[in-house]
């Protein structure tokens, strides 16, 4: 258990303090492979453990509802501030909760109820936020939606379909483009987006939660200044606490504000919006462009290591955080939610995901998504990403066996052991 983590609540709330020790002895002792998910360093974890949550602070800075706001004020201009300079965009509002509040604040501050916006399918990629019928943003606007193109034998199908979007553009004449993912190994380029929008007269809007950290590190193009509104979540690969921000042009501005708030939400959560700014420090410094790169190579080595065990790379490959599986030519008995959960007792956490045309539904799944962010932060090079790929294929030729399973766990904790995420807590 972590003392210094759960400090007060030791004595106070030994429940939940055994709860909070528990968790962080989880995340230090199985592999975390969820590519939206990373390890905040303890400077974020500090500042969003901080007495700022108790602090009201509805309306921006120097225009509050309450009293009281001087250094909520500060430390929401100081993380405007730092985002805008780390993106290089005109306007931030880092108030958000959520990726999903981000995105749905874009549609609301720029469009009306029942207008179409054009996006990605969820089932290909995108996110439920992007028009899935049971998000309130497929309930609320008219969604049109693209997808990737038939995979193929050389690996250069299952891309983005940008003739798709540029002719739905045409017949449907959206209000909004929105370009971004949530499974897609590929690297996004915003100019043709760009083109496609100006052509038809639509807002684009970059969606840009996964790689928002791969952009702040110099290795994926910058949708900002491109794109009219960028959103994107806090917590991805660009190793923040979770939460979400928007970055726009001038001209979107108060449109976009003032979705967050009075629109969509009450008081922003000021700690939170502390350790964003945290955050957006840490990923100017130079280090963070190499911790950038070193994702995106712990990725390329870890797609090699399980296409030789076996497994189909979705898209051929990566260029990105991701790596998405497809797990039939493996073993086509194989489910996603099968895999997902041997891996889980082997103390390999990930998550099953649909791939494109997948006959099996979005519980099941016949794939894997992983992503090398949170190992990567940990320590991890390639060659840790190699003994990840046999040790996954040894699970996955063995989900029923308890007894192999449980070897690799202790495998699994032996490796997590010299790559401990947090070596300064007990
Ligand atoms: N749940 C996030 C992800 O895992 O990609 C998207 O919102």
């Amino acid at each position: 258990m972590s003392v210094e983590m759960t400090g007060p609540l030791l004595s106070s709330d030994p429940e939940v303090a055994r709860i909070l020790g528990d968790e962080l002895d989880r995340q230090r002792t199985t592999l975390q492979l969820i590519a939206s998910e990373n390890f905040t360093s303890p400077s974020v974890i500090a500042a969003t453990a901080s007495v700022l949550t108790n602090k009201y602070s509805e309306g921006y800075p120097g225009r509050r509802y309450y009293g009281g706001n001087i250094f909520a004020d500060e430390v929401e201009d100081l993380a405007r501030e730092r985002v805008k300079a780390l993106f290089g965009a005109e306007h931030a509002n880092v108030q958000p909760h959520a990726g999903a509040s981000a995105n749905l604040a874009v549609y609301l501050g720029l469009a009306e109820a029942g207008d179409t916006i054009l996006a990605m399918r969820l089932d290909q990629g995108g996110h439920l936020t992007h028009g899935s019928p049971v998000s309130i943003t497929g309930k609320t606007y008219r969604f049109v939606s693209y997808g990737v193109t038939p995979a193929n034998e050389e690996g250069t199908g299952e891309r983005i379909d940008l003739d798709l979007v540029r002719d739905l553009a045409r017949r449907e004449r959206p209000r909004i483009i929105v370009a971004g993912t949530t499974a897609y190994a590929r690297i996004i380029d915003p100019k043709p987006y760009r083109e496609i929008a100006d052509e038809v007269g639509a807002i684009f809007m970059f969606d840009a939660a996964h790689p928002a950290g791969l952009i702040a590190g110099g290795v994926h193009p910058n949708p900002v200044g491109v794109a009219d509104v960028v959103t994107f979540t806090t917590h991805k690969t660009l190793r923040g606490p979770r939460g979400g921000a928007i970055l726009c042009n001038q001209e979107h501005a108060k449109a976009i504000d003032g979705a967050i708030f009075p629109g969509l939400q009450g008081g922003p959560l000021e700690h939170v919006i502390a350790a964003k700014a945290v955050a957006f420090r840490e990923a100017s410094q130079p280090e963070f462009r190499d911790y950038a790169q070193r994702v995106l190579e712990n990725a390329r080595a870890l797609a090699d290591a399980l296409s030789k065990e076996g497994f189909r790379l979705v898209t051929g490959g990566t260029e990105n955080h991701q790596v998405i599986l497809d797990l039939r030519s493996f073993d086509e008995g194989l489910t996603g939610k099968v895999a997902q959960e041997a891996l889980d007792r082997a103390g390999i956490t990930c998550n099953r995901n649909q791939i494109p045309d997948d006959p099996r539904s979005p519980f099941v799944t016949s794939g894997l998504r992983l992503g090398t962010p949170a190992e990567t932060t940990a320590g991890m090079g390639v060659n840790e990403m190699a003994t990840i790929a046999k040790l996954m294929g040894r699970v996955l030729r063995n989900v029923e066996d308890e007894g192999e399973l449980a070897r690799v766990r202790e495998e699994v904790r032996g490796l997590c052991q010299a790559f401990d995420p947090y070596p300064d807590t007990k």
